[in-house]
């Protein structure tokens, strides 16, 4: 079977299927004692990534476990700003720790020459995954969307608000938008290097475009996201792309109409009824709210049985508005994955 003929991607094509594809954001993860124990014995988060033995390990495991419609490249956003040159280390308890960029001699430092060749273990990781992975089911390659990358590099971690990325934005654009074209076409370089090492689709996560002021979102958040996409498919034109700008409410239906994503991924927040207002038909993902997944079973079957009403008629991705927490109970991941099973 090739890959253009799995679920996940005949669904991505808007073809009638039997039941919608399952997958979930995060799905390797803290959740799993399997891969809490692989995470131990990698020593680091960074050296988990850069393995590719403990990376496709934990790739492979909730398809084992679970038997998802897709696998996702086990990596993270934040390996962009690394093979950029910028220190990146993830601390235990406070997440990514990264040395802030604030001036233009910080970003002069920033090195778009030979980013692939420090990204290599990604692809080695890419080719042992397929090779483990059944031919039916696709592998998913990803990147942070700038603003997204750019609100950690600027902030040096996780912002409540995004302050440290607003501020400089405001205070001094020039600075702000050479970074962003930087890390734009580190973006679009990456992601070429996982096409070419063998993903079958491509998610660019936007997590934090919600917290863009709407009078500039298109700049900051359609038009690199666009030009990435746009980048990528003229070696790729057929490469399916999942995009995910979170958390931007209604001004998701301009992003629908301008930013030529095969699969636009909903957080919880959304009602893809908005969607029947596009200039084109799309397949939607989403967008169950993670918490139900550590609630009671009769809380969980309430909310699949709306969120089956919510996506009826649509092509659908089953998947949460947000990645499963560490807290996630694998009985309610069965149940959720029991129900679209028997879905149709
Ligand atoms: O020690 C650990 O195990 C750390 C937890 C963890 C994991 C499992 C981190 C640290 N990253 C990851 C993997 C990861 N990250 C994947 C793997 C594939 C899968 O989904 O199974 C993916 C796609 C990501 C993407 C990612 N990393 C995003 C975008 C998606 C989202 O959740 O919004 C973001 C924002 C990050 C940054 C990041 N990585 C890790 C942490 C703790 C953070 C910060 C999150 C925050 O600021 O709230």
């Amino acid at each position: 079977m090739k890959k253009e003929d799995s679920l996940f991607v005949r669904t991505i094509r808007g073809a009638q299927c039997d039941r919608p594809p399952i997958w979930l954001m995060r799905q390797a993860g803290r959740y799993l004692p399997e891969y809490r124990a692989t995470r131990a014995e990698a020593g680091s988060f960074l050296d988990l990534c850069f393995s590719p033995k403990l990376a496709t390990e934990v790739t492979l495991q909730p398809i084992r476990r679970f038997g998802f419609d897709a696998a996702i490249l086990f990596s993270d956003i934040l390996i962009i700003p690394w093979a950029l040159g910028q220190d990146v280390r993830f601390e235990q308890g406070v997440g990514p720790v990264l040395e802030p960029i604030a001036s233009e001699a910080e970003l002069a430092a920033l090195d778009l020459n030979g980013i692939e060749d420090r990204l290599e273990s990604v692809g080695e990781a890419i080719e042992l995954i397929n090779a483990g992975l059944g031919a039916d089911i696709p592998l998913i390659g990803f990147i942070g969307a700038p603003w997204t990358l750019m609100t950690y590099m600027i902030g040096g971690r996780s912002t409540p608000d995004q302050g440290p990325a607003k501020k400089l934005l405001l205070e001094q654009p020039d600075l702000f938008f050479a970074m962003l074209e930087i890390v734009e076409e580190a973006c679009a370089r990456v992601l070429r290097m996982q096409i070419k090492a063998g993903v079958d689709v491509v998610k660019i996560f936007d997590s934090w475009a919600g917290s863009v002021p709407m009078s500039l979102r298109q700049k900051i958040v359609f038009d690199p996201i666009k030009r990435i996409i746009e980048n990528v498919r003229t070696d790729a034109p057929q490469i399916p792309v999942i995009a995910f700008p979170r958390g931007i409410g209604a001004s998701y239906l301009k992003f629908a109409n301008e930013v030529p994503a095969d699969v636009l991924a909903l957080d919880q927040g959304m009602d893809p009824s908005l969607f029947d207002h596009a200039n084109r038909k799309v397949a939607l993902q989403g967008n169950m709210d993670p918490m139900f997944l550590l609630g009671s079973e009769a809380a969980l079957a309430d909310e699949l049985v709306r969120q089956r009403d919510l996506f009826a008629g649509r092509s659908h991705i089953v998947n949460l508005g947000h990645g499963i927490t560490p807290e996630g109970k694998i009985e309610r991941v069965e149940q959720m994955i029991a129900f679209w099973r028997n879905a149709a």
